[in-house]
């Protein structure tokens, strides 16, 4: 198994105006995501809002980013699920259409109770689909669970064979390094969270999953480039841009709001399905103008 390498997106699911998915438009957000410089697909992750789209829902969108992503880089597929069942069934599919990786996040209903019952969990879960490299989702921020992520990951180790790293998306760099370095870097731990780049870059991070990399791939690839050459300004320049970017989008509903800077590029990708907040048109034009203000357009 490779390991997994740059900036891989976290993949938006388009949808229609109605809600119902629109799989149409999987083929050209693949093709600006890989024209843009993007390693790798997260597909029916947070961000594709997989929670929120059926089993069957779920299977139609990996199918379709399989047969548009077509082998040119990876996909990790995003299974988990509060029914263990459905996260299975979704695993085998997954596998069974060539994901390269099955990711997963705990049950976040009834919180998992300890390290032993999360093995548990994830033993179950990553059965299902033997033969596929399995990744924790690690996103304590929406699934509430807070468990000891670097006893998870060494008791996870020892039990799961396919388990070969983790999606850490928190914030704690220490306890990435932590992760890191179990067992002289068994683990193939990637970094979640797109504002904080160059730290974890710094911490030795050689892979990142998110959604911002959906529309500013290209100001990323500067981090990574000034970083690895060790520009050091220049990359705390880039970063401070992303960081701008991320606080005008944060203004509004977070993912609904991407999606709209993803019409905005071309990608016409529709709203988010409830719980997610709908985007005003007044909303839409103040964060067209906001977003060039600070010259991202
Ligand atoms: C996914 O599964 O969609 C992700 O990769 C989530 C990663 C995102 N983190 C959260 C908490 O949603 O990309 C980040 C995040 O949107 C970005 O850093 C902006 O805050």
């Amino acid at each position: 198994h490779e390991r997994l390498s740059g900036l891989i997106a976290a993949t938006y699911t388009p949808l229609k105006t109605n809600g119902d998915l629109n799989l149409d438009q999987i083929p050209p957000l693949v093709d600006h995501l890989l024209g843009s410089g993007v390693t790798g697909m997260y597909v029916c992750g947070s961000t594709g809002e997989g929670m929120s789209l059926s089993t069957g829902e779920r299977k139609q969108v990996t199918g379709a980013f399989m047969q548009a992503v077509n082998r040119r880089v990876p996909v990790i597929v995003q299974v988990g699920h509060n029914s263990l069942a459905d996260a299975r069934d979704l695993a085998q599919h997954a596998a069974e259409v060539g994901a390269d990786a099955v990711s997963a996040t705990c049950p976040s209903y009834f919180k998992v109770s300890d390290v032993p019952t999360l093995v548990d969990c994830m033993a179950d879960l990553a059965s299902a689909a033997p033969d596929t490299p399995f990744y924790y989702y690690h996103i304590p921020s929406l699934t509430g669970s807070s468990l000891d992520i670097v006893d998870f990951m060494r008791r996870g180790g020892d039990r799961i064979g396919n388990m070969v790293g983790l999606k850490y998306t928190d914030t704690k760099l220490h306890e990435f390094l932590e992760c890191l370095t179990i067992d002289d870097g068994r683990f193939d731990i990637v970094w979640g969270c797109d504002e904080m780049l160059l730290g974890a870059l710094a911490t030795g991070a050689n892979a990142a999953i998110g959604s911002t990399y959906n529309i500013a791939a290209p100001l990323y690839r500067q981090i990574i480039d000034a970083f690895t050459r060790g520009d050091m300004n220049a990359a705390r320049q880039h970063q401070l841009r992303s960081v701008q970017m991320i606080r005008t989008i944060y203004q509004f509903p977070f993912h609904p709001a991407m999606k709209e800077v993803l019409g905005m590029l071309g990608i016409e990708c529709g709203p988010c399905r409830l719980p997610q907040k709908r985007l005003s048109p007044g909303d839409t034009n103040r964060l067209m103008e906001d977003l060039q203000a600070i010259d991202f357009f």
